[in-house]
C-alpha cells in the first residue's frame, strides 16, 4: 500500500498519524508540489493525500482513507456523524487559516521543496493569501488570532479532545496545528504542547521521518 503525500500538508499528516496509530505498513511517496501528472493519473485531480490500497484502489480524501483503513473503528469514526464535528471543523478552519498564513513562507524552505516546487507553491498560494513577505510582516496579527482560537481549544484537551482516549477529532486537530512547530521561535502553551506530544506518542508520528528514510 502506498501513501502519496506532501510532508507539510495537514490532510496528509492526518493519514500518516492514522497509519501510525493503526500500525499499518505503507510505502511513503513524497511528491514534489509541482508534480501534476501523477496525482491526476491516479484520481483525476491534483490533490494529495492519495492512498493506494492493496487491491489497487486509489482514494483521495483524508477522512475517507482513514475510515477505510480503520476497520476496527479504533478512531471512533462515528464521531464524524455527530454535531460535535461542526464545532471541530469550525475551529480547524480558523486555526488552519492562521497556521497557513504563518507557516507557508517557512514550509517552502524545508527539504521537501526544491526551486521548482517552491516557485510553483508560492505562486499558487500568493493568489489567495497575498505576497509571502507581507504574511511575514503581518505575523503578529496572525499569531494573535491563532492564539485566541487556541484558547478555546485548551479547556477540552486535558487528555484527548473531550475524551479520555484518542479519536479521529484528535488526529484532525493535531495535524492542523502541527505546522506551528516549524514557525520560528513559536512556543505552544504547555497544555497544547503536551496534548500534541500525547497524540504524537499514540500515533508514533514523526514529522521528519520521510526525509531520513532510505
Ligand atoms: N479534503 C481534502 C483536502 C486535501 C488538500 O487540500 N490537499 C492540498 C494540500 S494541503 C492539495 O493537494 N493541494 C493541491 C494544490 O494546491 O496544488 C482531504 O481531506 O484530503
Amino acid at each position: 500500500m502506498k501513501l502519496y503525500h506532501y510532508v507539510h500538508c495537514p490532510f496528509c499528516i492526518r493519514v500518516r498519524m492514522a497509519l501510525g496509530l493503526l500500525d499499518i505498513e505503507f510505502e511513503s511517496i513524497v511528491l514534489p508540489y509541482n508534480e501534476e501528472e501523477k496525482p491526476k493519473s491516479l484520481t483525476g485531480v491534483k490533490m494529495l493525500p492519495i492512498f493506494t490500497f492493496s487491491n489497487g484502489e486509489n482514494i483521495n480524501e483524508s477522512l475517507d482513507i482513514i475510515a477505510k483503513l480503520d476497520k476496527g473503528n479504533i478512531l471512533k469514526n462515528e464521531n464524524l456523524k455527530t454535531s460535535e464535528r461542526d464545532a471541530v471543523e469550525d475551529l480547524l478552519s480558523k486555526l488552519g487559516s492562521d497556521v497557513h498564513s504563518l507557516c507557508m513562507p517557512y514550509w517552502i524552505w524545508t527539504p521537501e521543496f526544491n526551486n521548482e516546487s517552491r516557485a510553483y507553491f508560492q505562486t499558487k498560494k500568493e493568489v489567495k493569501r497575498g505576497p509571502f513577505n507581507k504574511l511575514i510582516q503581518n505575523r503578529d496579527q496572525y499569531l494573535k488570532s491563532f492564539e485566541n482560537n487556541l484558547e478555546s481549544l485548551i479547556p477540552h484537551i486535558d487528555k484527548f479532545y473531550k475524551s479520555e482516549s484518542l479519536s479521529i477529532f484528535d488526529i484532525m486537530i493535531a495535524s492542523h496545528i502541527w505546522g506551528m512547530y516549524i514557525f520560528p521561535e513559536y512556543q505552544f502553551p504547555k497544555t497544547v504542547h503536551d496534548y500534541l506530544q500525547r497524540v504524537k506518542r499514540e500515533c508514533k508520528f514523526d514529522y521528519h521521518i520521510d526525509f531520513w528514510k532510505d
